[in-house]
């Protein structure tokens, strides 16, 4: 076991992204540490997106990786696996996940999960990645403008124990990253594909004022979404630029 051998737990801190970043900058942190918080008072998303989460009621931590054995190319390969991990802790509690690519976690159409990856790199391969995921466990309400958030408590109508979904998010999260380790791309890569929300059905996406009809038909290596729309053309699109409507 690697993800969360170490666990640093913050009563509070800003984001447990950059409380992590700042630590790996100064020390020697060993790989795989975890930094958990109770509370977030600047949490983040992707850009400035921010990330909400009310004090002790969901999972909010970030751990370390040195996946040197990554080439830049293919660091989407990291996005894959947490997602995997995500999605395997959740089945076990729902049938209706799905990954939403990039990586945010979907059940019933509703994001219960974000992941925030920040990688550092040396010539062509990581050296240091950051990865933050937000987790909604006992969260019942969100403010108005998350009215497309979830959490593991509303879907199923129970309460649980933060410490012990954590456990088994570490568990799911390490199982995955020793198959990234093992080289076992095609895997990762079909597994991901399986549990991709929309893939292979028609659905509206807009890319700047365009508004279209298409299918996930694939991911590429480097991460891009492979759309071919119900005119037969062939899109690819970097992560923000486009819409699932
Ligand atoms: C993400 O960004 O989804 C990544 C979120 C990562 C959060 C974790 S918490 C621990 C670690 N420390 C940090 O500071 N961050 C990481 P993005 O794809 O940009 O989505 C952000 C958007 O999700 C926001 O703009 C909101 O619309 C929405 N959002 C915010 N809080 C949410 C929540 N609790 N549940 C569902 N959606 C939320």
């Amino acid at each position: 076991m690697l993800i969360g051998k170490t666990i640093i737990r913050l009563e509070k801190t800003n984001s447990t992204n950059l409380f992590l970043q700042e630590a790996v900058k100064k020390d020697i942190v060993k790989e795989g540490t975890a930094i958990i918080a109770h509370e977030q008072t600047d949490g983040r998303g992707q850009q400035d997106n921010r990330w909400e989460s009310n004090s002790g009621e969901n999972i909010t931590l970030s751990f370390v990786l040195y996946p040197e054995f990554i080439e830049v190319q293919r660091q989407f390969m990291l996005s894959k696996f947490v997602a995997l991990g995500i999605y395997d802790l959740l089945y076990s509690f729902s049938d209706k996940v799905k990954i939403k690519w990039p990586n945010d976690i979907y059940i019933s159409n509703k994001k219960i999960a974000g992941v925030l990856i920040e990688n550092s790199i040396k010539g062509s391969v990581l050296s240091t990645t950051v990865i933050g995921i937000g987790l909604n466990i006992n969260q019942k309400k969100f403010s108005p403008d998350l009215s497309f958030a979830t959490s593991l408590s509303i879907e199923t109508g129970k309460d649980y124990s933060i410490e012990s979904i954590t456990e088994q998010l570490f568990d799911k999260l390490n199982v995955w990253y020793y198959e990234l380790k093992d080289a076992n791309f095609k895997k990762i890569d079909e597994s991901y594909l399986n549990v991709l929300y929309q893939f292979n059905e028609f659905h509206n996406y807009q890319a700047g004022n365009k508004i279209f009809k298409a299918k996930i038909i694939q991911i590429e290596k480097d991460g891009r979404l492979c759309l071919q729309t119900d005119k037969n053309k062939l899109l690819k699109f970097a992560f923000k630029e486009v819409i699932f409507l």
